[in-house]
């Protein structure tokens, strides 16, 4: 029964995927547990990559559209999906959402997954990368605790580390963990309240929207 869910949810991942790069727009999926600065992110990374990327946002949780609102303050066009008691985005609905954006001129799709280290990583939406934040506040050992969210990961983004000594946190132990639960995944360290880490971030997109053109010219 779950395998026959995950695989049509990935029959319509597929469908997402051929939709995005048709339109030519990259697309990543943000995964964490509650809390850990995705929506605070996601808002302060769009006002910094304007105007060289434009970006839509679909944001995921179980119930209010309290982050579509602080999202829409970036100034880009959100879509608030609630989920009820579903713990994660599908494909599918993913695919509604973004029925709902008008994608012209937009070069970026960023999906906030529901608040959640476990069940987002089974479903592929139809993303060109995953980015999976871990806090300074939630505890080194999270990559190790919870493997299949971070061995997923593309990217991870170490948040709030304008945080860190209040927090105690261990940074070259974080490093190793998430080092060892996700070897390939590229790492910044950030603080969406004084902007370090933004610049190399802003750096990444930017090369990774070049070379998702460079590989798909029928995109706009
Ligand atoms: N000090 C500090 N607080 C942050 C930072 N990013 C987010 N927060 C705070 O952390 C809380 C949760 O952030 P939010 O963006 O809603 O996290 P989400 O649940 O992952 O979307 C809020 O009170 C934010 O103001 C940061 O870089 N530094
Ligand atoms: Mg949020």
């Amino acid at each position: 029964m779950r395998q026959a869910i995950l695989d049509q949810n990935d029959r319509l991942a597929e469908r997402n995927r051929g939709f995005f790069r048709a339109r030519g727009l990259l697309v990543l999926n943000f995964l964490s547990s509650p809390g850990s600065g995705k929506t605070t992110f996601i808002r302060e990374a769009v006002r910094a990559l304007q105007p060289q990327l434009k970006a839509g946002v679909i944001v995921g949780d179980l119930a209010t559209d309290n982050d579509a609102r602080r999202l829409r303050e970036s100034g880009a066009p959100v879509v608030q999906v609630t989920t009820g008691t579903v713990c994660h985005l599908e494909a599918e609905m993913v695919g509604r959402a973004v029925g709902q954006i008008d994608l012209n001129g937009l070069n970026l799709l960023i999906i906030e997954n529901v608040g959640n280290l476990v069940c987002p990583a089974s479903y592929d939406l139809g993303e060109d990368l995953r980015v999976v934040l871990l806090s300074v506040t939630e505890g080194e050992d999270k990559p190790l605790k919870y493997p299949p969210m971070f061995q997923s990961a593309d990217v991870v983004i170490i948040s709030k580390t304008d945080l860190s000594q209040a927090c105690g946190y261990d940074r070259e132990t974080a490093l190793a963990n998430i080092r060892r639960a996700a070897p390939k995944a590229r790492i910044f360290e950030t603080s969406a309240k004084t902007g370090q880490g933004m610049d190399d971030w802003c750096r990444f997109v930017a090369e990774q929207h070049r070379a998702r053109s460079a590989r798909d010219p029928l995109g706009p």
